[in-house]
């Protein structure tokens, strides 16, 4: 039989090497890339059957425009000439009538092709429509990393396998980062210590050597607790520091008044456990620190990556020797996105508009939203405070365009829902954010039913809408092209013969990455001067904002967090599980209290809202720590609502990112 590759086309650091087994037009099988270096040759379960989900009856094939109630879910077919006429008319009058930001595009990361992710820009930018913040995610991680870092690449994940420590810090890689657990697996086996801080025992918790229950929130008090008994015992890397580092001083005054009774408190940890931290530290100074963009989601997450930031740096993780690194996000193929964008097409800068602030931009902002364009995203299941959301999504007078594969929920609430092809159908081109592969895809099977790409859906509309730039004409291999030449670090090798599809490359900021030596002088910085001068310029301990408010703390007595569930990516897969809850981990003395045992079905609410699980008494949470794993998708029918009707829409301390794992809630059986 007939084998094909592809790369995975889902928001995950590991952007596998996908081998498709052909029977005809039929996908039979799908395995993992032998050849492509960070998959080597395995699929998590997921996408082991993501044919199903190409192949799947259930998929939307065709342009529908809405019938029913707003969420209701009926639609009666149409075709693609009506489907865009319709979206010429009503986006022309919009823009006539109101102005082009009453059009508020909404995507983010179902497809992380490189084409087909940022396939609407040109078409937004030239119409004039309102900008979306892409915040949702690593926005707050990022930006706490990169000012004191710089925009170098991170250390590639292959070095830990040198290592004699490894920290899972905030992530969860059995999870989210699987194809990283046996590069783990292979040091601990030649002896490395594996250590995870993280506020429950999830599944990569499991298998670790040194387990550290952290509150939520509670790292930046951890890395500086650790920070300052390294520095008392004299055992920073005081070479890195002094040839590659500045700042360094101002953070040291702060360490040395900071009290360790106020680390204790903050993080939840005993100081028996902030010494045997720094401990394994000094023990085994080839260390690699695994930084997950989990702990980033709270109001003081930037705080966090940057307090983990400043103590890996101090310890000379960065100073490129052999076992050493830090990897918060791979950089390893820094480009122009202009030629992808095509930012130039805005007459004017419009107005920017936060993502995880979807549910306000609905509702209160002036002047308002008249048209949605929704695709790459199920943003009533993934953006936070989904009642507000849900209540935007019903507004009469809101046009909302949704392109999917399959009724989402916020599919459901569409006047025009359009079919989008899956990757499997598309050409494209993938780097990763995890580790430093590239390559080009061709695609795997043809469309099915009528459906199209992003790209071709936003260079048709845009030729129906009479822009007349030539961009607006070029093919997706053109756009790629165009991508490649203007991407300073594909390897020159690879450009001065074409990319080819299937070849996978490796970044040529593989060989240094992470090592500041080879960046040309660039110093680390302890200390920054941020714009906003509110933003402190070290990592100091603040407050919190959701956890710490008194009348919330009075009324709802836990600390929520709502991490990923393995089987989920986000709330891609939904479909699959739709009418099944997910669990709520309860910590036994809590249960007691609440009079709940495993199996009973309990409600998780608070001021915004309510979601219905199913409770999981478990010691592997913190006495005070509701755990809800995974966006299961709202259902419409029965009127279950999601995780993210908990969820806040206020935003971290630096980035405006989502935070996802800080909700105060309380929870009754039922
Ligand atoms: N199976 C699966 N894989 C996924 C995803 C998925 O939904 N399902 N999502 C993908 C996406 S989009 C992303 S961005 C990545 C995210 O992957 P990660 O970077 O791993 O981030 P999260 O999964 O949000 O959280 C990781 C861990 O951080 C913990 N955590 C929460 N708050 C804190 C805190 O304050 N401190 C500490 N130390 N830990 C904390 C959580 O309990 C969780 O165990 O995963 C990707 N991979
Ligand atoms: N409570 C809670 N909420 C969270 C998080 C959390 O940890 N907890 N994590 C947050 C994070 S890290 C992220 S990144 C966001 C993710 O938010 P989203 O990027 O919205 O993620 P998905 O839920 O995967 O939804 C992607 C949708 O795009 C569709 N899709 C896939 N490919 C294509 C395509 O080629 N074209 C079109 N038109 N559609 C396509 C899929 O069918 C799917 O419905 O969620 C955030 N929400
Ligand atoms: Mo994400």
């Amino acid at each position: 039989m007939e084998l094909k590759k592809t790369i995975c086309p889902l928001d995950c650091p590991d952007a596998c090497g996908v081998v498709a087994t052909m029977d005809g037009e039929t996908i039979v099988k799908l395995d993992g890339d032998k050849e492509h270096p960070f998959t080597a040759g395995f699929l998590c379960k997921k996408v082991r059957t993501y044919h199903h989900r190409v192949q799947s009856e259930d998929r939307i094939f065709f342009p529908q425009k809405r019938v029913g109630k707003k969420g209701e879910g009926k639609f009666e077919r149409i075709s693609w000439d009506e489907a865009y006429q319709i979206m010429v008319d009503r986006l022309t009058e919009i823009k006539e009538t109101h102005g082009g930001e009453a059009l508020l595009p909404y995507s983010y990361a179902g497809n992380m092709g490189k084409v087909n992710r940022w396939a609407g820009y040109p078409f937004f930018h030239k119409y004039g429509a309102s900008q979306l913040l892409h915040t949702i995610c690593s926005a707050a991680a990022g930006e706490g990393w990169y000012a004191h870092y710089g925009s170098h690449p991170n250390s590639p994940p292959e070095k830990v396998l040198d290592s004699d420590l490894v920290v899972a810090w905030g992530i969860n890689i059995k999870v989210s980062n699987i194809h990283f657990m046996p590069m783990v697996l292979n040091a601990k086996k030649k002896g490395a210590k594996f250590v995870v801080i993280d506020p429950y025992i999830n599944s990569t918790g499991k298998v670790a050597d040194y387990y550290f229950p952290v509150k939520p929130g509670g790292d930046t008090a951890l890395a500086l607790g650790v920070f300052k008994i390294l520095l008392e015992k004299g055992a920073l890397d005081r070479s890195f520091i002094e040839q590659h580092s500045e700042g360094f001083e101002e953070l040291q005054s702060y360490l040395k008044t900071m009290d360790l009774d106020e680390c204790v408190r903050k993080s939840g940890l005993n100081l028996e456990q902030f010494n045997q931290l720094a401990d394994l530290f000094i023990q085994y100074p080839k260390a690699f620190v695994r930084i997950g963009i989990g702990l980033s989601r709270n109001s003081q997450g930037a705080m966090s990556v940057r307090a983990i930031a400043c103590l890996s740096a101090a310890l000379g993780l960065f100073d490129g020797a052999e076992g050493k690194g830090a990897l918060l996000s791979s950089g390893g193929f820094p480009a122009n996105s202009e030629p992808i964008k095509h930012t130039a097409l805005m007459e004017k800068p419009t107005r920017e508009i936060n993502m995880v602030q979807l549910g306000q931009a609905l509702n209160r902002l002036a002047p308002p939203i008249h048209a949605l364009f929704v695709y790459n995203s199920n943003p009533l299941s993934v953006a936070p405070d989904a009642g507000e959301v849900r209540r935007g999504l019903e507004r009469e007078d809101l046009f909302t365009i949704v392109h999917e594969q399959f009724l989402t929920p916020t599919a459901r609430y569409a006047d025009l829902l359009l079919p989008a092809t899956t990757s499997f159908e598309n050409d494209d081109f993938y780097t990763s954010y995890g580790h430093f592969y590239a390559s080009k895809i061709e695609p795997v099977v043809q469309p099915k039913g009528e459906a199209i790409c992003n790209f071709e859906l936003f260079q048709t509309l845009a030729q129906k809408m009479g822009f007349s730039e030539a961009i607006f004409q070029e093919t997706i291999h053109e756009r790629i092209d165009k991508y490649l030449d203007e991407n300073e670090t594909i390897p020159s090798s690879v450009k001065e013969n074409g990319v080819p599809a299937g070849l996978i490359f490796r970044s040529e900021n593989f060989e240094d990455g992470g090592n500041y030596a080879a960046f040309g002088g660039a110093k680390f910085k302890f200390s920054v001067s941020f714009k906003d001068p509110k933003i402190p310029r070290i990592p100091c301990i603040l407050d919190f904002d959701e956890f710490e408010d008194p009348d919330l703390k009075s009324r709802f007595p836990f600390q929520l967090i709502t991490p990923p569930m393995v089987d989920l990516l986000n709330s891609t897969f939904g479909e699959r599980y739709v009418g099944k809850k997910g669990n709520m981990m309860i910590h036994p003395d809590d249960a007691v209290t609440k009079g709940i045992e495993t199996g009973d079905t309990v409600k998780v609410f608070n001021g915004r809202g309510h979601n219905i699980r199913q409770a999981q008494v478990t010691e592997n949470t913190q006495a005070g720590l509701l755990v809800l794993e995974g966006i299961f998708w709202e259902d419409g029918n029965s009127g279950g609502n999601g995780v993210n009707d908990l969820t806040s829409q206020k935003t971290t301390d630096l980035g405006g990112g989502g935070t996802y794992h800080e909700a105060r809630v309380d929870v009754v059986k039922l």
